[in-house]
């Protein structure tokens, strides 16, 4: 990636297909000289206003009108990228759009590299890495929740903590510095723990809610598993309200993993129905088998399904031996005719929670989704007091941050000298400052926003 400001960059901003309208986004110093270069407004005394939409057509170099546009002049710095920035609000379509790009390249401006415009609204100061990261987790989320945690972190609610953290950290280094530089200046010795214990309180509290936020952010994977014909492809279809999984009363009828996205209540999850698990001589489904247990190895959360119409059977068990000691609900199928009383559980994976249902009447699947829910999220809020961690590159850097402040502690309780300390508050300071990008390398700068579209 470039990180020269200099040039005036285009994309394509919207998403390629057919639409209403397709923009394209210039950002750079000359991108004014080039609008005015192919741009024909249909109003006689027109002129260039900042965030103003002017009606007109898009020409070429020998006049010939391209299109019929609507255009906007961002003018520096109250623009995304803190640039000049033009949209072109051309007619929707690939041609339309491409024509657009290709006479904006024509006229001098780079085809802007995957995340430029942001990286500029970071380089210009605008955003800082956390916020520019929101970005594209605004552009990605797949849950109204996930949607409201990144536009919390795009607003600044993380940086704003971080950044205080950070210049706790920084005073606190600023003292000791001045001890080590001017021993003869008799700077006071000064206990350090009451500056630094604070900041590892907020620290860990961000960590605290981090693995919810990140499953917000990044979603659940869920598989369905056990016995053919218990019910599987049932539930699935219950969970996603449409009958999406072939059910009959033929055992091992799914054959391969079936794999659907679900909303439950926020969280973005992928629901896996898998082939019934059992000993078979029928290839497909042998193949399908082994998919199962794949499934099974990546989920974070397995919906273990039994018939209660029949008694359990040794396969039931050996599956039940593989699944301990994981995030399991063991749900119990098929109690419009069950033969127990209901009451007592299946005498299968105590610790795990039970949950009688019906996949034929629908009884009990309000029960399973609170389940699920409260496996996933512990019971507790997500939010409060504190932002919500939901990326593991912040989660990480704090955890850094935490040890290296626990270290400095740890060093001052022993007595040790100044300098000592200041290693591990450097190294803490800079652990924050990759958070906001105060301390990113080009490396992960790239790492970062390569993952983002073209013309975002
Ligand atoms: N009575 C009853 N039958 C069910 C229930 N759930 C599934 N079945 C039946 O059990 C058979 C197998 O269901 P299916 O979902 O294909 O099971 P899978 O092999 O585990 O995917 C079908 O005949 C379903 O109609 C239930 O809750 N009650
Ligand atoms: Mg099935």
């Amino acid at each position: 990636m470039t990180y020269s400001l200099d040039d005036t960059i285009a994309a394509i901003a919207t998403a390629p297909g057919e639409a209403g309208i397709g923009i394209v986004r210039l950002s750079g110093r000359e991108t004014l000289p080039l609008l005015q270069q192919m741009f024909r407004p249909a109003a006689p005394a027109w002129e260039a206003r900042s965030h103003q939409m002017s009606y007109g057509f898009l020409v070429d170099e020998a006049g010939e009108r391209l299109d019929e546009v609507m255009v906007v002049w961002f003018q520096a710095p109250r623009s995304y990228t803190c640039e000049d920035v033009v949209e072109i609000h051309a007619h929707g379509g690939s041609v339309a759009v491409r024509q657009a790009l290709a006479l904006s390249l024509r006229a001098g401006a780079r085809l802007a590299e995957p995340g430029e415009m942001t990286l500029r609204a970071f380089l210009n100061g605008r955003l800082d890495l956390a916020q520019a990261e929101a970005v594209l987790d605004v552009v990605r989320a797949r849950t109204e929740r996930g949607m409201q945690a990144a536009m919390e972190q795009l607003g600044g609610t993380l940086s704003q903590e971080i950044r205080e953290a950070r210049a706790a950290l920084l005073a606190v280094l600023a003292h000791l510095t001045a001890t080590i530089d001017f021993p003869e200046d008799d700077v006071p010795p000064q206990n350090i723990l009451p500056d630094l214990l604070p900041v590892q309180a907020l620290l860990e509290c961000l960590l605290q809610n981090a693995d919810r936020g990140i499953l917000l952010r990044e979603g659940l994977r869920v598989a369905i598993v056990g016995l053919p014909n218990v019910g599987k492809s049932s539930l699935l279809n219950r969970l996603l309200r449409h009958e999406r999984a072939i059910v009959t009363e033929i055992p091992g009828t799914t054959r391969d993993v079936l794999e659907e996205s679900l909303n439950l209540r926020g969280i973005p999850i992928v629901l896996a129905d898998t082939a019934g698990i059992r000993q078979t001589q029928d290839r497909v489904e042998a193949l399908g088998v082994e998919r199962s247990h794949a499934t099974l190895e990546q989920a974070n959360l397995v919906l273990f399904v039994l018939d209660s119409s029949e008694p359990l059977r040794p396969e039931d068990h050996t599956l039940a031996a593989a699944l301990a000691g994981r995030p399991v609900i063991v749900v119990e199928n098929k109690q419009d005719v069950a033969v127990e009383e209901p009451g007592e559980p299946l005498p299968l994976l105590p610790e795990a929670p039970h949950v009688p249902i019906s996949a034929m009447t629908g009884l009990g699947i309000d029960e399973l989704e609170e389940q699920m829910w409260q496996m996933v999220m512990g019971g507790g809020a997500t939010g409060g007091d504190t932002a919500l961690i939901t990326n593991p590159r912040h989660k990480q850097a704090i955890q850094q941050a935490i040890q290296h402040i626990a270290a400095a502690i740890e060093g001052a309780q022993q007595g040790l000298p100044a300098d000592f300390l200041t290693i591990d508050l450097h190294a803490a300071v800079n652990a924050l400052g990759e958070i906001t990008g105060e301390n990113a390398t080009e490396d992960l700068l790239d790492a970062i926003f390569s993952r983002f579209c073209i013309g975002k």
